[in-house]
Order: C-alpha cells, then structure tokens, then sequence
C-alpha cells in the first residue's frame, strides 16, 4: 500500500499526531474515528451508535482525543485498559463504542504496519468465509416467503424471516414502501403498537409455511427484539421446534440474565442474544450457564476486538458462538473489522449481513466480497475499509431515532 511508510514500526513512526471524529450521513448517520501516526499509517474505527450517534462523536472528541495524541499507537491493551479503566466510570453503550472505535482504528494500524490483513494478526485463518444471513420481510406470510426465495435465489444459505402481524399497524423489521428496512427512520421516534398475543399466533404459522416453500436446507432465523416474557419466549421457542430454527433472537430482555432459564426449560430452540450488550458482563451468567447458543455481541458496542476476542474466548470454553450484530446502523468499518474476526475466530456461528445503501458503500471503500453464501474479507493490510472523506462532507449529520413501542391500552413496551 502507497502509504506504508518504508521504515516501520519505531515508537516515534507510532506516535498518534491526529485523531479525528467524522459524522456523516450517506443515507443513514455513520460517526467513525480516524486516527494518524506520525509516519502517515492511518486507522480508522467505527463508532455509530444508532440514535445517540451525537453522544459518542462528543465522548471522543472532548474525552478521548486529547488523550491519543502522543501516545504510542502500537500499545493496543494498554490504550485499552486506559480508557476502561482510567475512565473511573466503567461500561455503558457510550463508553463501550468510544473505545471500541479507538481499538479497531489501532488494529488496523499496528496490521497496516505489518503489512498484513487483520486475521493474520489475531492468529490467522481458520475457514475460507463467514456464513452470512440476509432479512427477508414482508407484509404477510406469503410476501415473506417470496423474499426468503429471492434471497435462496442470490445464493444467500441462511435467512431471517419476519413478517407483519394481522392487527398490528407497523412491526419490528417489515420494510414500508417497498424499501429495504432500515432501523431508524424519524426524527422523533415513531409510535408502533404492539401485541404479543397477535404476534404469537403468526409466528409458528410463518416457519410452518417457510419450511413448506423452501424445505429443509435453508438456515431460518427469527429475532424476538426483546418482546416477549419469559414465559412467552418459552411458548414461542417450543412451538418453533419443528421447524428447526437456526436461532431465535432477542426472546425476552436480558438485563436478568437468570431469565433465559425459564426458555431452556421448556425448549430445544436455540437462542441467540446480546446485540445491546457491551460488555463480557452483561452475558457471564447466560455463557457460563449454557443458557444461550449464539452471542450477538459485535466490535463497535463492546470496546472493539480487544474485548470482543476477551469475550469469544469465555465463550469458546461453553461451546458458544458468535452471531455478529450488522444491520445497517453498523457502519462499514465496523462489518470489515467483525469479517477478519469471523475469519479467525474458532467458534464462529454466523455474520448478519443487511446491505448496506450504496451512497454508504461509496463512502466507505471495502474489499470485502459476498460469495457462495459468505462474506469474504479482503488481503489487503488491515480492516480493508477506508473512508471518502470528500464525499462523507457531502452528507451532512441528519437526526434521527429509533421507533418506541406501546401496548394497545397505551403502556409503554420494548420495541
Ligand atoms: C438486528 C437488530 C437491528 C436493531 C438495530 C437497532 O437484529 O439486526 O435487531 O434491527 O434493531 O440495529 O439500531
Ligand atoms: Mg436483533
């Protein structure tokens, strides 16, 4: 790469002379950290967090920034350890993706400095790609089924299926308008209306169609989006047995992790969790307990690879996998640094992959590559992300939030 500088390495080539926090919008809001050491290496860490993207562009800025300058880029952990625990103030989605932006822009020198992709610097390859799962959605059950075909027909092996409930006005993941879904899409968060009971009833009718339509081969995933009580989540994991889901998401909210007991009761379901958590901590009990399959946590909410590997390996030892979070609030940066974790990490399960808008794609420049079902990372040194920043300007900061759900007497409810 033309910017490898010919002697790397030293500490003084290391030093961090910049360090820059860029907001832009390319058809949704993205805020990543690029950082440069004296020698011209750049790194660069995504640091989007849905709907409060504004908190952590101001954590780094005011917080870490003045931080970085002068310190050794090269010193991953301890940089690490400084913002975790020299913050005095632990945890939080905040905090978490402030680091994890400095952390993955660090990793991405320190490889650019070897000359190596990022896999190679956490241990190397262990498969040839990582299974990646689409979203197919529609506004019943046949529509629904229609995407899971055109996305079997793109070569996709594993897709989520949601479709809208019978009663209910705007559900969790069903696109309007013929767009693709995105997240958030207002100003000020939209009001939806939920029914669990409603929801109960289509769900099981939904797979039960999906396997009639599609047949076995097909990995089908489903994402409860913390809807559900335990009890409920049980209800729902039972009846979903037969239809052999992959994993079922987010059944019921995890703050108290002991919940998940109530769902391994009664159910052989596999569940999957973790895409609000940002710390080891918020899942020790459900690992260690083997209440859950499949763990959601991504790089860009819980403190970048350094803490994410901490994690996968805690995990690796209860025979627990990572399904990366990676809908599209998940900038480019972040889906390049998670492809070369999921291309070394032992105990990988499966990426989620929503794509993204193309004026995003050409922001952020990637050698990433979908094939045969999987997300290939590229060879070249580091994440193999960069950013336009030229073009980024052109995309001004546009507010935006998450909807809120309530039920139908007005209470408010998890969307
Ligand atoms: C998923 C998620 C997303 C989130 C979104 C919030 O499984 O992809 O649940 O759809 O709702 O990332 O910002
Ligand atoms: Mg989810």
């Amino acid at each position: 790469m033309s910017e490898l500088p010919t002697v790397a390495g030293s500490s003084r080539d290391r030093e961090i002379v910049e360090a820059k926090v860029i907001v832009t919008c390319p058809g949704r809001n993205f805020v990543t950290l690029k950082i440069v050491t004296r020698s011209g290496i750049t790194g660069l860490g995504d640091a989007t967090l849905n709907g409060r993207e504004l908190a952590v562009a101001a954590y780094l800025q005011e917080h870490i920034v003045p931080n970085l300058i002068g310190k050794d880029a090269g010193r991953i952990e301890d940089t690490w350890q400084f913002f975790y625990r020299g913050a005095y103030w632990r945890r939080g989605p905040v905090t978490m993706t402030a680091i994890a932006a400095v952390d993955v822009a660090l990793w991405d020198i320190v490889a650019k400095l070897a000359g190596l992709p990022l896999y190679q610097m956490l241990g190397g390859r262990s498969r040839e790609g990582a299974l990646v799962y689409a979203h197919a959605n529609g506004r019943d059950i046949a529509e629904t089924s229609d995407e899971v075909r055109r996305y079997i027909e793109m070569g996709f092996r594993a897709v989520r299926a949601q479709c809208a409930v019978p009663g209910l006005a705007k559900t969790y993941g069903i696109a309007s308008g013929g767009k693709a879904y995105e997240p958030a899409e207002t100003q000020l968060p939209l009001e939806t209306l939920w029914s669990t009971p409603k929801y109960l009833e289509i769900v099981p009718k939904l797979f039960e169609q999906l396997r009639v339509d599609h047949g076995n081969d097909v990995e089908l995933l489903h994402d409860g989006h913390h809807r559900m009580t335990p009890i409920e989540a049980a209800r729902l994991a039972r009846s979903l047995e037969p239809y052999r889901l992959f994993w079922l998401e987010d059944a019921t909210p995890a703050e108290n992790q002991k919940a998940f007991e109530v769902i391994r009761q009664h159910s052989v379901t596999p569940l999957a969790v973790g895409e609000v958590f940002n710390s080891i901590w918020d899942c020790k009990h459900l690992i260690e307990n083997q209440l859950i399959d499949y763990i959601r946590t991504t790089i860009v909410h819980a403190g970048g690879i350094t803490h994410v590997r901490r994690l996968a390996d805690f995990a690796s030892l209860y025979q627990v996998r990572t399904g990366f979070h990676g809908a599209t609030d998940l900038s480019p940066v972040c889906m390049g640094a998670a492809l070369h974790f999921d291309t070394w990490v032992p105990n990988f399960g499966i990426q989620e992959w929503m794509h993204h808008a193309k004026e995003t794609d050409e922001v952020f420049p990637h050698d990433y590559q979908f094939r045969d079902g999987r997300l290939h990372c590229g060879e070249s040194p580091g994440h193999g992300v960069s950013i336009d920043e030229k073009l980024a300007a052109k995309y001004p900061y546009s507010p935006k939030q998450l909807p809120i759900a309530r039920l139908e007497d007005g209470s408010m409810w998890d969307w």
